[in-house]
């Protein structure tokens, strides 16, 4: 009997901390809450809202958490709306008064099983991209800078025909990469290639896509604020995705609309969030997805489609 208490009372505050994280998006952690002075060391992507409506800026060192920094407000309905970066970005300070809830969504996000951490680069200074910045063999590594396109890729819209940032090729990596508000179509991928610590700050068309048969390894990537595909697949291959945290898209994968050619997906330790219609959608009888060891909230449909198999382990809905 006591322990059913004890286990309740155990539930019933998972759900109370689970409901405060509506404040900021999942993933991030507050650092101040709307009338105070905040700082973040080195450029940091802050979400500013409340009650699942945000909007996102990149900014660097103090500022003021108000509805002027941020250019518009999210939800006029709340009056108090909080400030947060990513759990994994730069870490930030209030310099006013500490607020209360800024300590308790630390530990729901520190809940966090394990070794999903998404991506990890603290902002190092940013660049414009004018022309794609193709990554044909060996390492590239974005030092941590903030990738911004230019309109000349596209603006980040849901158009269609955007170009990407940065196009992998022939089995080479591209690493330490934060796109800032305008990610165009983000990564092409042609015959096989690696990400390491890649964040997508606001998802622009889609978030990566595999043009061209290969192996695609995906790995240590955070990515927010899309409205559409995250992953889109247009040629068989095989994708591996591990250590993500990714939250608001239409639905994670998804292989190109009618195509029947083999897609093996694989994705462990990724916390998925917010996914309007779904994980993984295919139309192909021949394509196979698995997810392990990962957590979910309001997700939707892990499997939607023809799969000729798609399966899930070590799933905990958080
Ligand atoms: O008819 O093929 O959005 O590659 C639909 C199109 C569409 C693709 C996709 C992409 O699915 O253009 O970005
Ligand atoms: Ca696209
Ligand atoms: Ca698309």
């Amino acid at each position: 009997m006591l322990k059913k208490i004890f286990i309740t009372t155990a539930l019933l505050g998972c759900a109370a901390s689970a409901f405060s994280a509506s404040n900021r998006p999942d993933g991030y952690v507050t650092i101040c809450k709307i009338g105070q002075t905040c700082s973040v060391s080195g450029s940091s992507n802050v979400a500013f809202g409340a009650s699942g409506a945000f909007v996102y800026k990149i900014l660097s060192g103090s500022f003021s958490c108000s509805v002027a920094t941020f250019g518009s407000d999210p939800i006029p309905s709340k009056s108090v709306k909080e400030c947060s970066i990513p759990a994994s970005g730069s870490g930030g300070t209030t310099s006013s008064s500490p607020s209360t809830s800024s300590s308790g969504s630390t530990s729901s996000s520190g809940s966090t099983s394990g070794s999903i951490t998404g991506a990890t680069c603290t902002a190092n200074g940013s660049v414009s991209v004018s022309t794609t910045i193709k990554v044909t063999s060996g390492v590239y590594d974005g030092g941590c800078k903030v990738f911004n396109a230019t309109t000349a890729l596209g603006d980040g819209s849901q158009s269609e025909g955007q170009s990407p940032v940065f196009r992998v090729e022939n089995g080479a990596t591209l690493k330490n990469v934060i796109f800032g508000n305008n990610a165009a179509d983000g990564i092409h991928f042609y015959n096989g290639g690696t990400i390491d610590n890649v964040r997508w700050t606001n998802v622009g068309e889609d978030a990566m896509t595999i043009k061209s048969s290969g192996t695609v390894n995906v790995k240590n990537i955070s990515g927010f604020a899309g409205s559409d595909k995250f992953i889109q697949v247009n040629a068989a291959s095989t994708l591996n995705v591990s250590n993500c945290v990714v939250d608001s898209m239409g639905k994670f994968l998804r292989q190109n609309g009618g195509t029947t050619f083999k897609v093996a997906v694989s994705v462990d330790k990724c916390q998925i969030s917010n996914m309007g219609e779904g994980i993984f959608r295919t139309d192909s009888s021949t394509s196979t997805a698995k997810i392990t060891n990962s957590r979910l909230r309001n997700a939707g449909s892990i499997c939607i489609g023809k799969w000729a198999s798609c399966t899930s382990s070590g799933i905990t809905n958080y």
